[in-house]
């Protein structure tokens, strides 16, 4: 097993490597920019090393000064986390040059997945159902109108090195081709240096349901379920909860059993994810693999007890996988909130600032993966991810009605956070019917702002805000004995693993 593990990483997903680090007995170091100097995850790993200024293409994405600080330490291992270097294969490379494990996929992988053309290629040999359309890349307007005109429209013009919603287009007609095709080349162009194309038929009212998969190095791979992601902005995911209320346990095992073909198929190890996009009648097609820990994974965990970050980690050492598909079972609903600092009433503009006052929810049934605490700064550098608030039950009833119950608990204060948002989806009827797909935010959003602004809901916002405050008021009374021992202990703590005078 490793002696020493590097997290190539901040926030709350660096918090959480090193508990898994923690109970596997394997030392932490912890790197930090200029921004970062009192962040959770400097405070809680055994050794910590600064890499540079706050910008992260001046720190967390300068893979020499990860190195460096690897080196230094006498990591034998680094995991990435997810975004940042987390599936660069030029990083994998660098690290195994060093002798460093790279916790993850091999480089290969990795860039066979990060091409998408390749990546659809390839599904389409090991038998995976990818969305129709082209067989490969594009090269020239004609091809494209060709393969349009056969698929039929509309259709979404897609850039080979794009994927999480960048470098794609909408086409609903012949006519408007031309220039989306020009439109998208160029931007794949600026963003990705990389102007290749494809194309797929459109799929309405889509469901974006993924699968994690799990695979040591001896060539064992299971799935661990899906996770329901089609609560998302922009992209950019809001609420996850597995199982998902559109798949039954026919889908589910083929999804499965689909998954974890596309991941044999790039000899996959470690953990990953196979995004689906599901239609209106249950038809699923691959999308595009994730080579990365997922920022929703605790979902899965909950549903099923596996610890996905200790099992990176097992696997990335050598040791084959602790479990076979067969012991896997799910067990109960879980349901995400990412919670933002990020104003809901303002378009989702974040909201970074100093967090005057924290308390958590917890009890049963509720985890709360943070990368914050009270007094810590949120930069205006990084995402501003406050914490992940997932709730099990034994049910999706029992859950969202836990949710429901950990979001009114959850008290914070000094800047404005997105709880409000969250507060609205667990009670929006659509989102408890389970019938729901990737457009509801787009959606349902102005029924939001207006309820927000109707005098009626005034009132009983403005009634339940003054429920919300006269229980923080209480705690509070309760907490001004409390916070000054609280204190005390965590600076002799610090004191005491030199991080502090
Ligand atoms: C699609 C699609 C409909 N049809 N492809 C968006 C992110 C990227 N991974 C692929 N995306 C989509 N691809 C076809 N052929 C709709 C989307 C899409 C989407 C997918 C998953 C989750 C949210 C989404 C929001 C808008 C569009």
């Amino acid at each position: 097993m490793f002696k020493r593990i590097l997290i190539a990483n901040r926030g709350e997903i660096a918090v959480r490597v090193i508990r898994a680090c923690r109970e596997l007995g394997i030392e932490t170091v912890a790197v930090f920019s200029e921004a970062d100097r009192t962040a959770l995850h400097v405070k809680e790993a055994d050794y910590a090393y600064p890499i540079g200024p706050p910008p992260a293409r001046e720190s967390y994405l300068v893979i020499a000064r990860i190195l460096a600080a690897a080196r230094q330490s006498g990591a034998d291992a680094i995991h990435p986390g997810y975004g940042f270097l987390a599936e660069n294969p030029e990083f994998a490379r660098r690290c195994a040059a060093e002798n460093i494990v790279f916790i993850g996929p091999s480089p290969e992988a990795m860039e066979q997945m990060g091409d998408k053309v390749a990546a659809r290629t390839l599904m389409q040999k090991a038998k995976v159902p990818v969305v129709p359309g082209s067989g490969g890349v594009l090269d020239t307007a004609d091809e494209v109108v060709d393969v349009c005109n056969r698929i039929g429209f509309p259709v979404m013009l897609k850039a080979a090195a794009g994927g999480g919603g960048k470098g794609m287009r909408l086409v609903h007609k012949a006519e408007e081709l031309p220039s989306a095709l020009r439109a998208v080349r160029s931007e794949a162009k600026s963003s990705f240096g990389d102007d290749r194309m494809y194309v797929e038929k459109y799929v309405t009212k889509p469901r974006h349901v993924e699968v994690q998969v799990m695979a040591d190095q001896f060539g064992n791979t299971v799935h661990v379920f899906e996770r329901e992601c089609s609560i998302q902005r922009r992209h950019q995911k809001v609420i996850e909860e597995s199982p998902s209320p559109a798949i039954d346990d026919r889908i589910r095992n083929e999804m499965g059993r689909v998954a974890v073909q596309a991941a044999k198929a790039v000899r996959y190890v470690g953990a990953g994810t196979i995004e689906f996009l599901v239609d209106a009648d249950r038809h699923f097609y691959f999308l595009e693999m994730n080579t990365r820990i997922q920022v929703e994974h605790p979902v899965t965990e909950m549903i099923t007890g596996v610890d996905l970050v200790k099992t990176q980690i097992e696997v990335a050492a050598g040791k084959p996988l602790p479990f076979r598909q067969e012991d896997l079972t799910v067990r109960g609903h879980a349901i995400e909130c990412r919670i933002y600092a990020e104003d809901p009433y303002n378009n989702f503009f974040p909201s970074p600032g100093k967090i005057a006052f924290l308390q958590p929810p917890g009890g049963i049934g509720v985890r709360d993966d943070s990368g914050v605490y009270s007094g810590f700064e949120v930069s205006v550098h990084y995402d501003p991810i406050i914490s992940k608030l997932v709730a099990w039950g034994g049910s999706r009833d029992e859950a969202i009605h836990r949710m429901r119950r950990a979001l009114e608990e959850y008290s914070i204060h000094g800047l404005v956070t997105n709880l409000a948002f969250h507060r609205w989806v667990l009670h929006h009827p659509r989102f408890l019917s389970g019938d729901f797909d990737t457009n509801f935010i787009p959606q349902e959003f102005h029924a939001f702002k207006a309820a927000a602004e109707s005098p009626q809901r005034d009132a009983a916002l403005t009634a339940a805000a003054l429920a919300q405050r006269d229980r923080e008021l209480e705690r509070g009374a309760r907490m001004a004995t409390a916070v000054p021992h609280r204190r005390s202990l965590w600076r002799d703590t610090a004191r005491r693993e030199g991080l502090r005078s």
